[in-house]
């Protein structure tokens, strides 16, 4: 799988779409895949909901977008390739079957006198009686942007303008706009918390702007990245019953496509992440607590002092499915943080830390694994903490998947492949001076897959 598309809840239920090839674990013939929960956390897969129709609008994929209620008619906008032109399809409460609208494409090429970087990914919302659609774009040497349009009906569409432009506010904020993407893929728009937010991945990472939407314009007050991991992708929200924002992502594969071929998946799907707005503008993030339903047993540390020689590892505490939630005071310390994945002789261990100097949050893989032919980066987000602010950790180890909250305002996602079977251990460090352990809560998550639900 990559892209998740079109993530909605109906009938009670979540449904979720996502890119998928049926042929194997690797990119090509995108079809969409189905899967749907009652609760966020186990799913059950549905068949294909969207394939390629020979000689049709998406006869060459059918590429990423989203689903809407219309009037009770669940639709889903996607675009079709080659070329880039976005189609409809309906189905029936069910969500079983899905149809193709006779009449695809019903947007068949950029607005005239355009000449895109692509033409893809839609994002439509309604607004009174108007639906609404932003399509993924970009012009070259100029930068990204999102084309605007509308339509009474959902099948004849009229372009406006550009919702957002990658060239305008963030040269104001002296950021390069080519640099930054010339092309926008998977806008997601929404409003959040009295503001509205456009995300758009480009560049292999996922961006947001906040601002203030007014005359069918967003114009950014402040911007940011959803993850800083480079590993998180393409990803869409959703509105839930409960008025939550709630984000998915793709997270990437980080080992060769040899290795993704000879494990027979690549790409998975992150965990739910609610949406709020911080402070400033600036976009919050939170794991949903549905999750919580996995915790198993529990672990519980308190006031310990971190010294640059705490080496030992907990005893007792190790897995590759954990929840760990911890508060580090920094102290004098140049660098605190957390190993895990690790082994007893320290050879294999990922580290997840804050650095006091440069105020990044690092999650180090040089020796996450023996292999060599795994991603090894050190990934790194700001972390500006405010006078007297603690690091407060949430983190999700899930085989080779790692999830970090930082502080609630600052995500990495990534990927470490421990080769050792031992690679399992977690322990403490600090660097450069003492800092304390103010407490850690840790719990052994059980698996969906051998959990109560079977429908
Ligand atoms: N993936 C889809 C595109 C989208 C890209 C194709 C982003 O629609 O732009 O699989 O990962």
């Amino acid at each position: 799988m990559n892209d998740p598309n079109g993530p909605i809840f109906w009938k009670g239920q979540y449904h979720m779409f996502y890119q998928h090839n049926p042929n194997g674990a690797f990119w090509g013939t995108m079809h969409w895949g189905h899967a749907v929960s009652p609760d966020l956390v186990h799913w059950k897969h549905l068949p294909i909901a969207l394939a390629p129709t020979p000689g049709g609008a998406d006869k060459d994929g059918c590429f990423s977008g989203c689903a809407v209620d219309n009037h009770g008619v669940p639709t889903l906008v996607y675009t079709g390739v080659s070329p880039e032109v976005q189609c409809l399809a309906t189905t029936d409460d069910a969500m079983i079957t899905w149809r193709k609208f006779a009449g695809n494409p019903v947007i068949g090429a950029p607005p005239s006198g355009m000449e895109t970087t692509g033409f893809r990914d839609p994002c439509v919302w309604r607004a009174q009686d108007t639906w609404y659609m932003g399509i993924g774009s970009g012009l070259k040497g100029v930068g990204g942007l999102v084309l605007l349009y509308r339509s009474k009906d959902l099948i004849h569409w009229e372009y406006m303008h550009p919702l957002c432009e990658g060239r305008k506010d963030d040269q104001a904020q002296g950021e390069d706009p080519v640099a930054m993407g010339e092309m926008w893929e998977c806008p997601d728009f929404f409003p959040l918390d009295g503001k509205h937010v456009l995300l758009i991945s480009t560049q292999g990472s996922v961006r947001y702007f906040v601002g203030t939407y007014s005359d069918h314009r967003l114009r950014p007050e402040a911007q940011g990245s959803a993850d800083f991991g480079g590993q998180y992708y393409a990803a869409r929200s959703m509105l839930d019953e409960k008025g939550r924002r709630i984000l998915w992502g793709w997270i990437k594969e980080g080992r060769s496509a040899a290795a993704q071929r000879d494990a027979g998946w690549a790409g998975v799907m992150s965990l739910p992440r609610v949406l709020t707005l911080g402070v400033d503008n600036t976009l919050a993030l939170a794991p949903a607590p549905e999750v919580e339903v996995l915790r198993g047993k529990h672990h519980r540390f308190a006031n310990l002092l971190v010294t640059p020689a705490s080496s030992s590892l907990f005893k007792g505490v190790n897995g590759d499915s954990l929840e760990i939630a911890a508060e580090l005071d920094p102290m004098d310390a140049q660098d605190v943080g957390l190993k895990v994945r690790c082994t007893s002789d320290g050879i294999e261990q990922t580290t997840i830390a804050y650095d006091c100097a440069s105020k990044l949050l690092k999650l180090s893989r040089g020796h996450s694994s023996l292999s060599t032919d795994v991603d090894r980066g050190i990934q790194d987000g700001p972390l500006d903490l405010m006078p007297s602010e603690t690091v407060k950790l949430h983190i999700f180890l899930d085989g080779s998947v790692v999830e970090v909250f930082a502080n609630g305002r600052v995500c990495i996602t990534s990927r470490i492949y421990s080769s050792r079977e031992d690679s399992l251990g977690l322990g403490l460090f600090a660097r450069g001076g003492n800092a304390k352990l103010k407490s850690m809560d840790i719990w052994e998550m059980r698996p969906i897959s051998k959990d109560r639900l079977t429908t």
